[in-house]
């Protein structure tokens, strides 16, 4: 069941501890109603969904409608959107930056040899280990024939946390005593952290059906803490003077997709790595740091997106679950300063997750919701899927295979270009998801073994 307690358990897994007292609060008042429940004053009653106007993906804001010749203009109006009123804008320098990648270190015979691991240092600046930089772990598996496919994401914890193996860097991660407000600090992670994530990644199941996995530590890129930005890398994009962030420059969700980018660059010159066919995934914020990643960068050519929610591929303007208030309260360093504006107006946010979703077009997409992570809104992700199919069709491409909500544990079909499934328990990523993921690629990319 979704409790607030498992909110706790992920928020603190993320290292939010000043959300997480507030997020506690809210819990303290909860009150259980029906199988799920969620912090007092949210809407979990599907009934009490007030009456709402879907947003259109093929109508244009001036009210025309969109053809298949007239939807690149669409799709950069959605774009714009989302970077004005929810993520910021990518700043120009950011995305001209020469990028420099050193592979530090490459094993042919990782993971008792079924795997070749590869530790890759991206540099954004000229001062090397002394500037901003992000730390790439790559896997591929032993024995495959041509180049790889690959599935990249970023990680919460640390590279070291998915998949337990000795030769994996121990880079220092962001962490804060629990009770303190100060600005978070850097620790090198113990060897206990090593596999911690094991389950969520599933490493070595995606090397057996043949495809690469990599991840990078969101960390590496900005800490996910309140006040905490000039840890990261925005300032370092700053233009001359500046000292803050403007109202529409870009959160560390924008930041994050960022280095999901540039590992991307660094992909596509290794030549093991198939990097048309590098798929991109995420959990939870970092799901909706996939869809903006991918959303940005057509590069990335499918999406698997776990439970993205509110400011991912749900519905906002369907005010059931997380709403902007929330997410503004908690987490408001992920979005741009704008993003404020639709506190409390929900119903009236001018882009949103089907909107999302139809960025992907004609990309092959997987929504996954979990039935016990109601706080995301499995119906409005779903809601978004259906919505967004209409762009796949107009493109010539299959979306999902039915309007109807599945039941739980029932896929739809993974040889649409828009597939989706409601998965029995909680907020998180398991075997199970990515079975799904697998199969839907395996259609997509070809199987691979
Ligand atoms: C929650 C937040 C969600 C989701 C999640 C996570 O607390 O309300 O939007 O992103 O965190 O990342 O685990």
């Amino acid at each position: 069941m979704y409790s607030g307690l498992g909110r706790v358990a992920r928020t603190g897994l993320a290292n939010t501890k000043s959300s997480l007292c507030l997020t506690l609060a809210v819990i303290l008042a909860t009150v259980a109603s029906g199988a799920q429940s969620f912090p007092a004053g949210y809407n979990n009653v599907e009934t009490a969904v007030k009456p709402y106007t879907e947003l259109d993906p093929l109508v244009f804001a001036d009210g025309k409608a969109v053809t298949a010749k007239t939807w690149p203009k669409r799709r950069a109006e959605i774009l714009t959107l989302f970077e004005e009123n929810v993520f910021g804008r990518t700043p120009a320098s950011a995305l001209g930056l020469p990028v420099r990648a050193h592979v530090d270190e490459q094993d042919d015979h990782a993971l008792g040899g079924t795997a070749i691991r590869k530790q890759i240092t991206l540099y954004f600046s000229a001062k090397g280990e002394d500037g901003p930089k992000e730390h790439l772990l790559l896997y591929l598996p032993v024995g495959h024939k041509g180049k790889t496919a690959v599935v990249l994401g970023m990680s919460f914890a640390g590279n070291q946390t998915v998949v337990n193996d000795p030769g994996i860097r121990l880079y220092p991660t962001w962490t804060r005593a629990p009770k303190s407000q100060g600005p978070p600090h850097l620790e090198v992670p113990s060897e206990s952290t090593r596999g911690e994530q094991t389950q969520k990644w599933q490493v070595e199941k995606v090397l057996a059906r043949g495809y690469g996995i990599a991840t990078i530590y969101y960390g590496d890129l900005e800490p996910d803490y309140k006040d905490a930005l000039q840890l990261g890398i925005r300032p370092y994009f700053y233009a001359a003077g500046q000292t803050a962030p403007r109202a529409d420059d870009w959160g560390a969700i924008g930041v994050w997709a960022w280095g999901l980018s540039r590992a991307l660059d660094y992909l596509e010159t290794d030549p093991m790595v198939d990097a048309k066919r590098v798929a991109v995934t995420g959990h939870s914020r970092l799901g909706k740091t996939a869809d903006w990643a991918a959303a940005q960068d057509t590069r990335f050519a499918a999406v698997l997106s776990t439970e993205s929610g509110k400011a991912g591929q749900s519905l906002s303007r369907r005010v059931y679950g997380e709403t902007v208030a929330h997410l503004q309260q908690s987490f408001p360093y992920w979005f741009c300063a704008n993003y404020a504006k639709w506190v409390d107006h929900d119903t009236e946010i001018p882009v949103d997750g089907n909107l999302m979703v139809s960025l992907m077009a004609p990309r092959p997409i997987y929504v996954a919701s979990a039935d016990g992570d109601q706080w995301s809104d499995p119906k409005g992700e779903f809601m978004s899927a259906v919505s967004a199919s209409r762009v796949y069709e107009l493109l010539g491409k299959p979306g999902i295979s039915t309007t109807t909500m599945p039941g739980v544990d029932a896929p739809t079909d993974p040889a649409r270009f828009v597939a989706y499934h409601d998965r029995t328990g909680k907020h998180d990523v398991t075997d199970y998801d990515w079975e799904q993921y697998l199969n839907f690629l395996d259609a997509h990319f070809g199987k691979q073994t």
